[in-house]
């Protein structure tokens, strides 16, 4: 079936061989079959535009692939479908200085746009854990988050302009970088956060800003969740804040043991917050961290007298993720507004508490743009299947909770397939009804991304 690739390709951009197949088909989970029937590296617009076209003559599923860190299957390939990786579209093809626009390959790894930005004497803020692997394309295309979008936004709100590859072969070219273009849709956003159903993202202009003047970090301990927002209050009322995280003393004692840092302050706290801020608002952070000790919302807190401490305080936010990764932890990656969340803290706590008494649950994430990441963790004796079927079951339970509150059940990793099936509850039956129009327009032939944010 896929012998027709020869036909639109050489053969040096496709690979058969297990291990490749193994590697390029799978992203950062791990609870989903990998099974691919090619590997293919496009290494221009055309050759995308060729590939599609032979895709829809073939009926080939295609599934887009970039640094491959995403965290719910949506670059899996797990039913013979050929991915797509951008590896070799890894070019930056122009930069203007007068528009601050850099115009990258999908391929582009964001840690090597936030370098060429540095270089042009600019900034690219939107920034992640997995920031040295994830590629441009991927984090348009589940338009990344990370620990600046308090200050700065997310991915959508830096992509001025995007040259897609539909999933009928048609190239489109949204926006042309413009500030301002009231011409009708902005189909530039339809793509953003796809996650590959509706085309490829071949090409963008991304906006760059001045940077920011050296940044301090403060670590506070927190007496209580709700407290957490009342800081954030406090300190959001004071200054800029430049990121706002959070995370439990159970995540603190993974990261340190894993990393062998040094745990932040003299004594334990139940939850810990994370600041950082332009380091001339300094004596605002004090006011406000003396406020925050009044009102008996913080016991302790540390702030980075280098940039090298202030490295590592971020480690201990920063890690989380990796230093849990071996316990196979079930992912929950939700978002209420911030006026819901210290209810909604409460709610899924005691409901996490209830349902999960056995389990070690890791509380951290981006609590000042209203993100919070719940992980679970499996047990050294429990059986993943059991495991995550023991999860499966207690979510719904969850994702009630933020329906309720019209909050996401996936604020920033994305549905994939992980989240497919719980769309519902963050997503009314009218929207879905206009997003499979819109896939069906888009990709009639339905060869992008197949089961993938939607049911086929
Ligand atoms: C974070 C990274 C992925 C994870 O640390 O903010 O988005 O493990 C996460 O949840
Ligand atoms: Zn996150």
């Amino acid at each position: 079936m896929t012998q027709a690739l020869d036909e639109c390709l050489s053969p040096k951009q496709i690979r058969r061989d297990a291990d490749s197949l193994q590697h390029w088909g799978v992203d950062w989970t791990r609870s989903f079959p990998v099974a691919p029937s090619a590997v293919v590296f496009p290494d221009s617009t055309d050759d995308v535009v060729r590939l599609v076209q032979l895709a829809n003559r073939e009926g080939l599923s295609l599934v887009p692939s970039g640094g491959r860190t995403g965290l719910s299957g949506g670059a899996v390939a797990s039913d013979g479908e050929v991915v797509v990786s951008f590896d070799r579209m890894d070019r930056v093809l122009g930069f203007e200085p007068a528009d601050r626009l850099v115009t990258c390959q999908a391929g582009v790894v964001t840690q090597a746009l936030q370098a060429y930005a540095a270089e042009q004497g600019l900034f690219y803020p939107v920034d992640f854990a997995s920031s040295g692997s994830s590629q441009i394309g991927g984090n348009i295309a589940t338009n990344a988050g990370g620990i600046k979008v308090i200050r700065y936004g997310l991915t959508r709100d830096w992509v001025a302009g995007l040259r897609v590859v539909t999933g009928s072969g048609a190239l489109i070219d949204c926006n042309h970088g413009l500030i301002k273009n009231a011409t009708g849709y902005d189909l530039r956003h339809l793509f953003v956060g796809s996650e590959g159903t509706l085309g490829f993202i071949v090409e963008a202009d991304i906006r760059l800003t001045t940077p920011p003047e050296p940044q301090l970090v403060m670590v506070l301990g927190v007496n209580r969740f709700r407290d957490v927002l009342a800081v954030l209050g406090c300190f959001q009322n004071a200054l800029t804040l430049t990121a706002f995280e959070f995370f439990s003393e159970l995540a603190l004692q993974k990261v340190t043991a894993h990393r062998g840092l040094a745990r932040p302050l003299a004594g334990e706290a139940p939850f810990y917050a994370l600041l950082e801020f332009d380091e001339s608002a300094v004596e605002l952070a004090a006011e406000a961290f003396e406020a925050c000790l009044a009102e008996g919302w913080v016991q302790d807190g540390v702030l980075s007298q280098s940039q090298a401490q202030a490295a590592n305080l971020w480690q201990l936010r920063e890690g989380i993720s990796e230093s849990i990764a071996g316990y196979t932890p079930y992912k929950n990656d939700l978002a209420v507004r911030i006026s819901q969340m210290p209810d909604f803290l409460d709610e899924v706590d005691a409901l996490v508490q209830e349902s999960y008494p056995d389990f070690e649950v890791c509380w951290y994430g981006h609590i000042g743009d209203g993100n919070l990441h719940l992980n679970i963790l499996k047990p050294q004796g429990l059986a993943a299947e059991a495991f995550f079927q023991r999860c499966h079951e207690i979510s719904p339970r969850i994702f009630e909770r933020v329906a309720f509150r019209n909050g996401s059940i996936s604020a920033e990793h994305g549905v994939g397939l992980l989240k497919r099936d719980f769309l519902s509850y963050s997503r009314s039956s009218e929207e879905l009804a206009v997003m499979e129009a819109l896939k069906q327009v888009l990709d009639p032939g339905q060869i992008m991304n197949p089961g993938k944010l939607l049911r086929r």
